[in-house]
């Protein structure tokens, strides 16, 4: 009976979560083993597109997607804040909620219980550091400031599960609360040490950044990722026209209707006539039956806006 009642209210007590680990993907700065630049000052980047592939779903990172991803963060961060070695907390932020699908925020001194409670969440917490503080056995040099990714933790331990891409050996790299708590710090040039206490909270919902419009084309955050358009690149489908010019005026921003061949098979959403661009006209084809006999494959069929399709004259219907 005593056992039972113990049982009973093990199962009724709150318990605290004793350990969190997010698969976040992992790759070092130097995913080619190279430590020259821009590879040496890629801690900041490396953190963002590790974040950055775990919201994208990715549990694992090949060397080239990683290569792509953190060169990507440089260009990025590179659009608003031009060359820069070290990004504070705040600029790192800014780049992530200009630049990217999901987004950030900077967290003032937050205690460990706040940051246990982001990873409990599934929101991994990318941490600005004084690198000579962490004492990593695996750094070749220990730069005045770091960033890495905290992945999870592990009370049993007191430690925090973390991405370190400074080393090779950074899948899982533990580094004690205390080693943490202790070398959090904003970036300052050559004194990290006197920044302030910040990390960096992420979230993959867009919510406070959905009205940003990192790249000044007249669509916010939200409605580039409705559209499916770039949020880094002005004019998605290089036709010479702004994303926001293309959807205001009803074009589709992220195909360049006005270059596609002869051949080209079309439609526009909400419509199931499908056409065939000849000779820059528009000709319809009949039925199934004429599709299928032709050959044609229905995912070859691209969609267009109804503005383009409207704007075409009028060829003759394809019969047989
Ligand atoms: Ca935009
Ligand atoms: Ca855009
Ligand atoms: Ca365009």
């Amino acid at each position: 009976m005593k056992t039972f009642l113990l049982v009973t209210l093990s199962v009724l007590l709150p318990m605290p979560a004793l350990a969190a680990a997010l698969t976040v993907p992992f790759t070092s700065q130097a995913p080619d083993g190279s430590w020259d630049q821009p590879w040496a000052d890629a801690c900041e980047e490396t953190s963002i597109a590790m974040v950055d592939a775990f919201y994208d779903g990715k549990s694992s990172l090949s060397k080239e997607d990683a290569k792509k991803r953190i060169l990507s963060a440089f260009a990025k961060k590179e659009a608003y804040f031009g060359e820069s070695k070290d990004e504070t907390a705040e600029e790192m932020v800014a780049t992530i909620n200009f630049f990217y699908p999901w987004e950030a925020h900077v967290a003032k001194n937050p205690s460990l219980a706040q940051i246990k409670a982001e990873l409990d969440a599934g929101r991994p917490v990318i941490m600005p550091l004084h690198g000579p503080e962490l004492k990593n056995p695996h750094f070749r040099r220990h730069a005045d400031y770091h960033v890495i990714v905290i992945s999870g933790y592990d009370d049993s331990a007191k430690s925090f599960i973390t991405r370190e891409p400074g080393t090779r050996y950074g899948l899982d790299f533990k580094y004690s609360y205390d080693t943490i708590m202790n070398a959090m710090h904003n970036f300052v040039e050559g004194n990290t040490v006197s920044g302030a206490k910040v990390a960096v909270f992420t979230s993959p919902a867009v919510a406070a950044s959905a009205k940003v419009d990192g790249d000044n084309d007249g669509l916010t955050k939200s409605a580039e990722l409705a559209h499916g358009t770039a949020l880094d690149n002005a004019d998605t489908d290089a036709d010479g026209f702004a994303d926001g010019a293309e959807v205001a005026a009803g074009y589709m921003p992220t195909i360049n209707e006005t270059a596609l061949p002869d051949g080209t098979l079309m439609k526009h959403e909400g419509d199931p006539k499908v056409y065939l661009l000849d000779l820059g006209k528009k000709r319809h084809i009949l039925s199934e039956v004429v599709f299928m006999a032709n050959g044609w494959q229905w995912k070859s069929i691209v969609v267009v806006s109804k503005r383009f399709i409207e704007s075409i004259a009028n060829g003759i219907a394809v019969t047989k």
